[in-house]
């Protein structure tokens, strides 16, 4: 692994990888604050908070069950970075925790393990009521109730919107404690806490770099950063 050689880490070492919606965008999803992305069609307050889900829910169960089709459609694919970042966790002997704040599911379908998905999953639902987690591939509206708690819960998409708090903080900030490298990849650095996470990982002693194709907001946090297209430069990292 000739790029990851030349930081000089040991094999043993604890690396954390922090992956955005530019890992997926080649894959053909969009982004959120690219020209054109997501944010540039819906305003984030009406699909992305819980005030705009208790003011509109059709509107937000619109918005989800458009993405969760277009994430099942066919020619949706993990790509070569998807595919890299499975192949550095099967090869590394030290390891490997993969946080990603998107909802998409490429991770899992390029072979990574255990990716911590710490802003939810588009295919799953979540009861408002007793929060059971169900899967979820089809359309959710309003009139969709929760069968763990006999039809009182109405279900919602299991993602996580501003406001609310991000799942699996413990197992993430545990990681960055002991993480010797920090890996930063198509993410704009705008959405806290993960825009975080750069500092947390880098006051712990570890060397962080970002891969994204334009410099982030928090780009001078880290101590490298390449600026391409994740399917040409993830591959090169861990070649
Ligand atoms: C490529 C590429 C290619 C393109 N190759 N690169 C003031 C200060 C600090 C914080 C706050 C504040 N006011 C409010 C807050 C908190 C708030 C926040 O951060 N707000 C900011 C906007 C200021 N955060 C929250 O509310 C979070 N909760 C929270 O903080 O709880 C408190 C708490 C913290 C810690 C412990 C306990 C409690 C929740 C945030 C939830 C975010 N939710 C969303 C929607 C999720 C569901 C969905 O997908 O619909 O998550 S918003 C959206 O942004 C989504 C994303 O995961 C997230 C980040 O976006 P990302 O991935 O960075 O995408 P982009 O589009 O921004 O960037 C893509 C990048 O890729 C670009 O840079 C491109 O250049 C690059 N790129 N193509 C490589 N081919």
């Amino acid at each position: 692994m000739p790029v990851l050689d030349s930081l000089r880490l040991n094999q043993t070492d604890s690396i954390v990888i922090l992956t955005g919606a530019g890992i997926s965008q080649e894959s053909g999803l969009d982004t959120f604050r690219c020209a054109g992305g997501i944010w540039s069609e819906v305003d984030l307050e009406d699909v992305a908070t819980p005030r705009g889900f208790a003011r509109n829910p059709d509107l937000v169960h619109r918005f989800y069950n458009d993405r969760r089709r277009g994430l099942l459609d066919p020619a949706i694919q993990p790509n070569a970075a998807h595919a890299a970042l499975a192949a550095l966790e099967r090869g590394w002997r030290g390891s490997v925790t993969l946080v990603t704040q998107n909802i998409d599911d490429l991770h899992e379908r390029a072979g990574s393990a255990d990716p911590i998905h710490m802003h939810g999953a588009l295919l799953k639902a979540v009861c408002q009521r007793c929060h059971a987690v169900t899967d979820c591939h089809d359309d959710l509206s309003v009139h969709d109730l929760c069968l763990s708690c006999g039809g009182k819960g109405g279900l919602r998409p299991d993602v996580v919107w501003f406001g609310e708090t991000p799942y699996h903080m413990d197992r993430i900030q545990a990681a960055l404690e002991d993480c010797d490298l920090f890996l930063s990849i198509g993410t704009s650095g705008h959405v806290y806490p993960a825009a975080g996470f750069v500092a947390e990982a880098g006051a712990n002693g570890a060397v962080t770099v970002e891969l994204n194709l334009d410099p982030s907001e928090g780009v001078s946090r880290f101590d490298r950063a390449i600026q391409g297209p994740a399917t040409a430069l993830v591959p090169a990292l861990v070649a």
